[in-house]
């Protein structure tokens, strides 16, 4: 799917609407202009007729009586014509609101989303009551109503994913709420919308929609711990792990437990990483932890120097996370 299609169409209840409301709001702007235009055009070739060739400099403003009137009706009716077309496109936008605001049925799945500058972690707190989380990929369901609460633990920030619903934004110390749903199985590109820092154009983050099945699986994989690490050299890199990048990134399972930075416990299962920024390959991951300050500047995601053979012990242990 191209970039252009993520916001052109809707792949669920959460954004048919919208999205009606878009193209009807596109054809108005769009026919207003036309006839405008045409008016103008008129308004010229009239003026331009009505000057008799011999007279060298006609005189401004020689509106008489008649030609007064008329221009009082030409305002009256440009006026009613405007007001009858903002208030329809108000009564549109309002029946929308109420159409989108609540999920046809009570959503059995809540996926929790907290705005980073510049990323976003997505907790999901499962059946059995635990929690598990990941970055930047939020696995849904199809066919079902998803509800999102949303928080920033920074600045303000907002979250869009147009094929799937409207945005709404995140705020510090709140905590507002969303649905989405998709009706087929497919990955939609979302992102922040908000105005957040330097890398703001940097925050994306996709929407993955799965089979109920396959979202079950998808589930009870990622709430596993990270598997330990067989060989030498995973083993090397857990241990590197540990001393470089434990203080902010959790791996589930092992020592590293941070708090301020993506979970990395199935980093290797991701689509992109860095907020959509990267393809997520083994080349790109190490690129990344070697300059994540040249790819993402100001991100709070340090440089950090590798020699070639601690790069490729990490590598092989961070490839361990599936
Ligand atoms: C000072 C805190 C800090 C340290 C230390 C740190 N990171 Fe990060 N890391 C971050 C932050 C913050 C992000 C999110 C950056 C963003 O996307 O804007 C990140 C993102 C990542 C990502 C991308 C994750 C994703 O899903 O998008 C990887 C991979 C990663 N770090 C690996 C490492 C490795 C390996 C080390 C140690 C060699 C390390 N990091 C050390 C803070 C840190
Ligand atoms: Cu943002």
């Amino acid at each position: 799917m191209t970039p252009l299609a993520y916001f052109l169409h809707s792949a669920g209840p959460a954004a048919a609407p919208v999205r009606v409301l878009d193209w009807a709001l596109a054809a108005l702007c769009i026919a207003v202009c036309i006839v405008i235009a045409l008016l103008l055009f008129m308004a010229l070739r009239r003026r331009r007729d009505a000057v008799p060739q011999d007279e060298a400099m006609p005189q401004a403003n020689v509106a008489d009586e008649e030609g007064e009137r008329t221009a009082n009706r030409i305002v009256a009716v440009g006026t009613a014509i405007s007001s009858v077309l903002l208030l329809g496109a108000l009564v549109g936008m309002l029946r929308v609101l109420a159409a989108v605001a609540e999920p046809p049925r009570a959503p059995s799945l809540t996926v929790t989303v907290t705005a980073y500058d510049w990323w976003w972690r997505v907790t999901y707190r499962t059946p059995g009551g635990t929690t598990l989380e990941t970055a930047n990929e939020i696995h849904i369901p199809t066919g079902e109503p998803v509800r999102v609460d949303l928080k920033s633990a920074d600045v303000v920030h907002a979250f869009w994913v147009p094929a799937l619903a409207g945005k709404t934004q995140a705020i510090p110390g709140q905590v507002n709420h969303q649905w989405l749903q998709a009706d087929h199985p497919g990955v939609w590109r979302g992102q922040c919308t908000q105005f957040c820092g330097p890398q703001h154009a940097h925050m994306a983050m996709e929407v993955v929609a799965q089979a109920p099945a396959d979202f079950a699986r998808w589930l009870a994989a990622q709430q596993k711990p990270a598997a330990s690490a067989q060989s030498g050299a995973a083993q090397r890199g857990e241990q590197r792990f540990a001393a470089r990048c434990a203080g902010c990134h959790t791996v589930r399972g092992t020592q590293a437990a941070g708090e301020q930075a993506p979970d990395l416990t199935h980093l290797a299962s991701r689509r992109l990483i860095a907020a959509g920024t990267l393809a997520n390959t083994p080349a790109n991951r190490l690129d990344w932890v070697a300059h994540a300050q040249q790819i993402k500047p100001e991100s709070l995601m340090p440089d950090i120097a590798l020699t070639p053979a601690e790069a490729s012990d990490l590598g092989a242990w961070l490839d361990t996370l599936q």
